[in-house]
C-alpha cells in the first residue's frame, strides 16, 4: 500500500495554521530552533521488521488484522511510516524471519520507498524447523563444538544476506547463559563465545561493524554469557575496531543508570548503537518514552554531549534502532509513537545549554544543573518536530493522520483480517 499524497497534503492544510502559531511561539523561546529543525530532518530511526506485526507476551499472541505476511509487505509498512513521519528511513531485518528471495527486487523496493537497511540480526535463541542441532543449552557458549560451529555459520550467513542488501552491520544477541548454579563454567562459556565471535568477526567486510548486545537476564535466570555492558565491552575490545557494544534499554537490571553507561561507552569509542524501547519491570518491550521519558531525555543528553566531544555525526555514526513488541496496540501506531518520543528526546538534548551546564558542574551547583535540564525537558518542543516533518513533506501529526486516513483499514482491505507476521 502506497500512501495517498493528496490525503496527506489535505490533512496538513487543515492543521498548518494552528501549527504555525505554535512553531512561531516555540521559536521565539529558542534562538537555536532553526538548527534543531535541520538536525531533526537528518535524523532517522530504524524500524525492526519484527515489530510490524502484533508481538505478544511470553504467554500468547493476539494477532491484529492487515499485518504484513511477507518481507515485501514489511518494507511497505516501513515505507508508510517513513512517508508519514520522514524519520523512519531504515529497516532492521532478522534472519531467518526475513530471508529475501530476490535481493535485487528487495533493494529496488526499498530504494523506491526511500529506506535503507540498518543492522541485520541473527537468531540463535530459537531452534528453527529442520535445524540439525539444538540451542537448548546455548549457541556460541555451547560445550559441544558442532553446535558452536552451527551458530557461527548462521551468523556468517546473516552477514552474506546483509551484504546483498547493502546493510553495514550485524547485531549479535545471544540468549546464552545458565539457569542454575553449577550448570556452566563461566570462564569456558566466555572463552567459547569469544572464539565464536572471532570467527564471525573475521567474516565481516572491511566497512562493517558487529554489535554485541547484552542482556541482564531472560531467558536464562542465573547467568547470561553477555550479561551487561562490561562483558559486552570485554568482547568488543578483544575482537577489534569493528566490534562495538549495543545498548538495548530493556536489557538492564532495575534502576541501572543507562545514561552513565552510554557516556562511558562513547568515551571509549565503543558504543555502536541502540535498541530503543521502554519498560517498567524488565525487558517489557514497551513504546519508547511511554514509561520514563525523562530517562530517555537524559540518555540523549549524554549521547549529544558525548558524540559532540568526539566530533561524531549524530545521524550516521551510531545505529539507531527500535526493538519493541506490542500486544495491545496497532504496531504501526506504536512505532509512530516510539519514533516521535525518540525525536523529542533528541530535540530536547540538542536544546540543553551546554556551556551553562558545564559552568554549573564546575561550580558544584547541583540546583542550577537540575534547573537547566528540567527547563528543557518541560519545554514543549513538539512544534519543532512537526516543522521538520512539514518541511520533509510528511504529516504534521503522525498518529492523527494515520487514523484520519484509515491506514489500517486500507491494509486490512488489501491483506485481509487473518494475517500473521513472522517474528516474535
Ligand atoms: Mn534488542
Amino acid at each position: 500500500m502506497i500512501l495517498d499524497r493528496s490525503s496527506l497534503d489535505a490533512f496538513n492544510e487543515r492543521h498548518v495554521a494552528e501549527h504555525r502559531k505554535r512553531y512561531e511561539f516555540t521559536r521565539s523561546l529558542l534562538p537555536g530552533a532553526e538548527a534543531v529543525v535541520e538536525k531533526l530532518m537528518a535524523f532517522n530511526v530504524a524500524i525492526p521488521s519484527w515489530a510490524l506485526g502484533t508481538g505478544g507476551t511470553r504467554f500468547g499472541r493476539f494477532s491484529g488484522a492487515g499485518e504484513p505476511g511477507t518481507l515485501e509487505q514489511k518494507l511497505d509498512d516501513v515505507g508508510l511510516l517513513h512517508a508519514i513521519n520522514a524519520s523512519s528511513g531504515a529497516v532492521s531485518l532478522h534472519i531467518p524471519w526475513d530471508i529475501p528471495k530476490d535481493y535485487a527486487a528487495i533493494r529496488r523496493q526499498a530504494a523506491d520507498l526511500g529506506i535503507g537497511f540498518d543492522a541485520v540480526n541473527s537468531n540463535t535463541f530459537q531452534d528453527q524447523t529442520g535445524q540439525a542441532l539444538s540451542y537448548k543449552f546455548g549457541s556460541l557458549q555451547n560445550v559441544n563444538r558442532a553446535i558452536r560451529k552451527q551458530a557461527i555459520d548462521h551468523n556468517i550467513e546473516v552477514i552474506r544476506h546483509g551484504v546483498e542488501l547493502g546493510s553495514k552491520s550485524l547485531t549479535v544477541w545471544l540468549s546464552d547463559g545458565s539457569c542454575f548454579p553449577g550448570q556452566l563454567n563461566f570462564r569456558k562459556a566466555f572463552g567459547n563465545t569469544l572464539e565464536g565471535l572471532h570467527e564471525i568477526y573475521a567474516a565481516l567486510p572491511d566497512d562493517w561493524k558487529v554489535f554485541v548486545e547484552y542482556k541482564a537476564f531472560e531467558p536464562n535466570f542465573y547467568s547470561m554469557t553477555v550479561g551487561d555492558w562490561g562483558q559486552s565491552l570485554l568482547y568488543a575490545n578483544k575482537l577489534g575496531s569493528k566490534a562495538y557494544t549495543l545498548v538495548d534499554l530493556g536489557h538492564h537490571l532495575p534502576n541501572a543508570n543507562i545514561e552513565q553507561i552510554v557516556a562511558l561507552l562513547l568515551m571509549e569509542g565503543k558504543l555502536g548503537g541502540f535498541h530503543f524501547n521502554d519498560s517498567k519491570y524488565g525487558d517489557d518491550d514497551l513504546t519508547a518514552g511511554s514509561m520514563r521519558p525523562y530517562q530517555l531525555f537524559l540518555i540523549f543528553n549524554e549521547l549529544v554531549e558525548g558524540m559532540d566531544a568526539r566530533g561524531m555525526n549524530h545521524a550516521t555514526d551510531l545505529g539507531w534502532m527500535i526493538d519493541a513488541s506490542h500486544n495491545v496496540k496497532d504496531p504501526l501506531e506504536d512505532l509512530l509513537q516510539s519514533v516521535e518520543a525518540l525525536m523529542l528526546a533528541y530535540a530536547q538534548a540538542l536544546c540543553v545549554d551546554r556551556s551553562a551546564l558545564e559552568a554549573a558542574q564546575a561550580n558544584n551547583d547541583t540546583v542550577a544543573a537540575q534547573e537547566l535540564l528540567q527547563d528543557v525537558f518541560r519545554t514543549d518542543l513538539r512544534p519543532l518536530l512537526a516543522e521538520a516533518r512539514l518541511r520533509a513533506g510528511a504529516a504534521l501529526h503522525p498518529v492523527k493522520y494515520y487514523r484520519d486516513a484509515d491506514i489500517r483499514g486500507g491494509l486490512i482491505r488489501e491483506r485481509g483480517s487473518n494475517t500473521v507476521a513472522t517474528g516474535l
